[in-house]
């Protein structure tokens, strides 16, 4: 039996030789691109396949990072960075163009594009090799990140014949940063834009972005917030975008910039910025040759206009369409493009969610060619679930974007997990039923856009799940047609652990969060009950503020006779904005899908529902069922504590458990607040809110995060 000395000793010895055993703390700043240490025999499988890297001299920046991530990826999971070889080797991994491929080999080049790549392994010379083949140094880069993909997550490396090519030419992050460093919804810190240090000091975090965005596939980002400021469109803001585009170059992401529609008044002195007017369109286009003499890959300008305050044509008597084709002209000679928003509502419009398509389906085929108009994914404001909005059914002679918020705005900000790839899916296989054109969201759009949850925090995103939203777009945006379950094991695989129980257990939270935060904030249809302003929280009891469409009883209209938005043909109508097949189904709540009940209609508490139970008595249950599944979540988290290095699963521990809280009082709040209104007793065996409605009522958020400078 050991002695206590002899049992502090040796408590000591293994103290002193910690740091050599232990791995590196996670922090979560390595996202999904952690290529830790595999166990021994994953190490050989890696190490068998690159052993070496084969690739054309002199390399461009961007192939330069391509074997960078490489080495980097291999050495961290296989123990040692491959060999750079002159020839190929056994074991080697092969980066070739169509000028560099090995003769008699044959490759799908053309279905390959300017981004796409292949993955092939394959013998040559009696030697194992693995080819990366793509026709640009771009696609060999992506192509780069899909084989670390397949090393971390476990895929048989020496059989691999894998392709790929992006189904949306255009995939961007939306940043709502603010020339202050705040940023607008955002709730991971500051702005990663260290804007008062640039263009001088570059963060090495800015790389570090890129990588990320790269290893998805995202090809573009806009830097500063759509509620823009004249001020970013002047020299020494330009400078400080030109240098954020030179690092983010390599990388294969152009820079973009939301543009303030009145900056030739607020910039240029003069007294219009009326579209038709020549003094303005010289202005802009005086503005797009600066931009361009400083960014010579400048992506284009993205438009907030006669939005929420913003100016924009109206202003001067036109349209949309005057206002983006003027700024798509100045663009035009250096090939630039404009992304036009189609979030537009002003008080006087009867119904909200109708206002986006009564301004711009109009306008459907004047769009000069170089605009995309950016709709978002439904009529109202990124509610945790909302049908999809009409126009993409609507537009046939105009390239859309889609639009997606990546931050939670209305999910529960970053201290709730809530996997985003399930609505992104929702939205991207909705079927518009339009035709000839292709019918699918997902075909519609020549763009996806992602308001981006990326700030200044250690962890990027303000929560380690909430990277996993990011991820998700960005995968989503490459191909549409992923499988948001199939994204959760990918992410879970790289981001937290390769063991099967933890990857099914972390997919299963992620994969049914999402409906969680539908039940307990905004089920069947319900939207926008969210606290004022800050959007914390509920709230659905706000009936004074300025104007109608803000508040939350213009949204749900709850009273004694029943609850929900009428936007049936006896209601607002806007149903008729679908396409025929959508409008007549729409328009009864018999053929309503019960997910978006009340978002179309307006019912009586004794409406009967499908599970037999009374649309009151189903409200409630779906309030028990989204708290119920957060208390889930905790369980299957808490069951995970060995498996998960232990500073991350604490974080995360401690984000369920007000997430648990959270999910409570918003269904607290509302079934007090809906049972004022409507008068009606709790369904039998119910459990009564914990607190009178005043006490919700009462509640204040004067500080919370993300609204913004
Ligand atoms: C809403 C946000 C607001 C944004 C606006 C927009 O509350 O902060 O400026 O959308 O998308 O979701 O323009």
């Amino acid at each position: 039996m050991k002695t206590w000395t002899q049992a502090l000793a040796g408590l000591l010895l293994a103290a002193l030789l910690q740091p050599a055993w232990s791995a590196p703390v996670e922090d979560g700043y390595d996202l999904w691109l952690r290529y830790r240490a595999l166990p021994a025999a994953g190490q050989a499988r890696v190490m068998a396949q690159a052993r070496g890297i084969v690739h054309a001299q002199p390399a461009s920046p961007t192939l330069q990072a391509a074997v960078a991530e490489l080495k980097r990826g291999v050495a961290g999971l296989a123990g040692r960075e491959p060999a750079a070889l002159a020839r190929p080797a056994d074991g080697t991994l092969l980066l070739v163009t169509p000028a560099s491929a090995p003769a008699g080999v044959d490759l799908p080049w053309e279905a390959l594009g300017r981004e796409g790549y292949a993955l092939r392994s394959l013998r040559l010379d009696g030697r194992a090799v693995t080819l990366i083949a793509a026709n640009t140094d771009m696609g060999l880069l992506y192509g780069s990140f899909a084989w670390l993909r397949a090393a971390q997550t476990g895929a048989d490396l020496s059989r691999l014949e894998q392709r790929s090519a992006p189904r949306v030419g255009l995939r961007l992050l939306n940043h709502w940063d603010n020339l202050d460093r705040t940023v607008e919804r955002g709730y991971a810190g500051a702005s990663i834009w260290d804007w008062w240090k640039l263009p001088d000091i570059r963060d090495a975090r800015y790389v570090d972005y890129a990588r990320a965005n790269a290893s998805l596939g995202l090809n573009g980002t806009v830097l500063n917030n759509v509620n823009a400021k004249a001020e970013s469109l002047t020299r020494p803001w330009l400078a400080k975008a030109a240098a954020l585009a030179e690092v983010l170059r390599p990388y294969g992401i152009k820079v973009w910039l939301s543009a303030r529609f009145s900056a030739p008044v607020e910039l240029g002195g003069l007294k219009t910025a009326d579209p038709l007017d020549p003094a303005v369109r010289a202005w802009w286009k005086a503005k797009a040759d600066e931009i361009y003499t400083l960014i010579p890959d400048f992506g284009g300008l993205l438009v907030k206009a006669n939005s929420e305050g913003q100016p924009g044509p109206q202003d001067y008597g036109r349209d949309h369409a005057d206002g983006a084709n003027m700024l798509a002209e100045a663009l035009k000679p250096h090939g630039g493009l404009v992304m036009w928003r189609a979030f537009v509502y002003s008080p006087d419009a009867s119904d909200r969610a109708a206002q986006g398509h009564a301004e711009f389906q109009p306008l459907d085929g004047r769009f000069a060619d170089n605009v995309i108009v950016q709709v978002k994914n439904g009529a109202i404001d990124f509610q945790p679930r909302e049908p999809f909005h009409p126009l993409f059914g609507a537009m046939p002679r105009t390239p859309l974007a889609l639009e997606l918020q990546i931050t939670k705005e209305y999910l529960g900000f970053s201290t709730h997990l809530v996997y985003l790839g399930p609505l992104f899916e929702e939205v991207l296989r909705a079927d518009t039923r339009a035709k000839p054109e292709g019918a699918t969201v997902a075909a519609r759009v020549v763009a996806m856009a992602g308001v981006a949850n990326i700030g200044s925090d250690r962890n990027w995103c303000g929560s380690h799940f909430d990277c996993a939203n990011w991820y998700a777009f960005g995968r989503m945006a490459w191909d549409p047609g992923l499988a948001s379950g199939d994204v959760a094991r990918e992410w879970a695989r790289q981001t937290f652990s390769s063991a099967p129980r933890a990857v099914d257990t972390i997919a299963t939270m992620m994969t049914a969060s999402r409906e969680m935060v539908v039940d307990y904030m905004t089920p069947l249809g319900l939207h926008h009950l969210m606290g004022t302003g800050h959007h914390h929280g509920p709230a659905p009891w706000v009936d004074n503020l300025e104007r109608a469409d803000w508040n939350p009883v213009y949204f749900h209209r709850a009273g004694r006779d029943g609850i929900g938005f009428d936007r049936s043909p006896r209601g607002s109508n806007a149903v008729a904005q679908y396409t025929p097949d959508w409008a007549a189904r729409l328009a009864r709540p018999q053929t309503t899908p019960e997910a978006w009940l009340l978002w179309f209609h307006h019912l009586p508490w004794d409406h009967g529902m499908a599970s037999g139970r009374t649309l009151w008595a189903e409200l409630v249950a779906h309030y028990d069922r989204g708290v119920a599944g957060v208390g889930a979540l905790r369980a299957q988290w808490a069951g995970l504590r060995g498996d998960i290095d232990a500073r991350r699963h604490a974080e995360v521990a401690a984000y369920l458990a007000v997430q648990e809280q959270e999910a409570l009082w918003w269904r607290d709040a509302c079934i007090a607040y809906f049972q004022s209104v409507s008068g009606l007793s709790l369904p039998a065996g119910v459990r009564p809110p914990a607190q009178p409605l005043e006490a919700y009522k009462a509640l204040r958020f004067n500080f919370a995060p993300g609204r913004g400078g």
